[in-house]
């Protein structure tokens, strides 16, 4: 009987070093102190054995079954300490309060796309901005050469606030304030969550992100902002995707454009995301008007600029496919789950 007592524990040890698993771990547990165990048939034994011996004999196995749940125990916490390091070492971010067998969550496709194109333009020596989503009248219009009555604010009403203050309707709002910071030369993009208060359908939301960028300097011109465009769409689709630049009015740039995107949903057959015209509007740009330079502080004798506002929501439903731009706000974790393919 003491020699199988030792042998168990030889099993045991052996058995327990190479266990690297929680799973593993509990199998050990179940085949040592299990209904059917190697320590449960020892105690059972003990019926066999005479009634001078049972004394001391019990005595090896209780210490046995004693040492085996106490280096189960204990090899149990630091296999779970192990894991979750693994863990933390591998996100990129973590909430310490909350409980360790929380699901990882992934990024939204908008966020990861806003990463691809920062890291493009941070490539390219910008540095990025942050601005309230909450502005006033003058950064939202008549900074940007709109000025009170001015038919442009027609395209973009808005979430107006008791006190005057109003929802951004794009990421423009940020320009001036910008401009008067840092003053020129300038590379800035700054990304922000946008408000409209207009219809929804396929393409259009009320809530939804742009990027803007503005680049100033002495020289300046068209053909910059045409090779920081088609550079800025090659890094992000790394495929060729059709794109057409046309004119476009914006009052705070002159000239301004349109830059539309094939629609990447129908390949430009024609579909209700692009409203059956085969394109789609992402990225309106131009030459920052002279109005909006002066009244952020710049010389437009001196320097000239482009600026671009880039719809961040529309990039991703091209990027990934996705069809209708509610579910991107929708909060359905089955549809924003599948795109982040990294573990954070
Ligand atoms: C603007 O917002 C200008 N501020 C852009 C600009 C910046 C022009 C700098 C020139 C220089 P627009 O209203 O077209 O322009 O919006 C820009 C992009 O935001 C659109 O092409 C589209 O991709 C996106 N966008 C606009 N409205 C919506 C909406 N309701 N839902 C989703 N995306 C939208």
């Amino acid at each position: 009987m003491k020699s199988k007592i030792e042998a168990a524990r030889l099993q045991f040890e052996t058995d327990l070093a190479k266990a690297t698993t929680s799973e593993e771990i509990e199998n050990l547990r179940i085949a040592f102190l299990g209904k059917k165990g190697l320590i449960t048939d020892l105690l059972k034994g003990l019926k066999d054995v005479s009634v001078e011996e049972k004394k001391e004999i019990g005595k090896d196995v209780n210490i046995l079954k004693g040492f085996v749940a106490k280096s189960i125990e204990e090899k149990q916490t630091e296999l779970k300490k192990a894991e979750q390091e693994a863990k933390l070492k591998s996100a990129k971010c973590y909430d310490i309060t909350a409980p360790d067998n929380l699901e990882l969550g992934t990024l939204h496709p908008i966020s990861l796309v806003q990463r691809e194109v920062e890291k493009v333009f941070v490539s390219m020596g910008f540095t990025i901005e942050d601005f309230s989503e909450i502005v006033d009248d003058y950064s939202n219009f008549e900074a940007l050469n709109i000025p009170k009555h001015h038919p442009a604010r027609d395209m973009q009403d808005t979430y107006y606030l008791d006190n005057g203050q109003l929802l951004k309707t794009h990421t423009s709002a940020a320009q001036n304030a910008i401009m008067k910071k840092y003053g020129a030369p300038l590379r800035v993009i700054f990304p922000s969550r946008c408000f409209r208060n207009e219809s929804i359908d396929a393409s259009h939301e009320n809530t939804f992100f742009q990027m803007e960028g503005i680049m100033i300097d002495e020289d300046i011109s068209i053909s910059n902002l045409i090779y920081f465009m088609k550079t800025l769409l090659s890094e992000v689709f790394k495929r060729d995707v059709k794109v057409r630049l046309r004119p476009g009015f914006f009052p705070f740039v002159e000239p301004g454009f349109e830059l539309d995107i094939n629609c990447e949903i129908c390949g430009g057959e024609g579909c209700p995301t692009c409203k059956h015209s085969g394109w789609i509007e992402l990225c309106p740009c131009g030459m920052i008007h002279p109005n909006v330079l002066i009244e952020g502080g710049i010389d437009p004798e001196k320097y000239t600029g482009f600026a671009f506002g880039l719809g961040l929501t529309r990039l991703a439903m091209m990027e990934y496919g996705i069809k209708d731009i509610r579910v991107l706000n929708s909060g359905n974790l089955k549809a924003l789950t599948q795109f982040d393919t990294r573990n954070i």
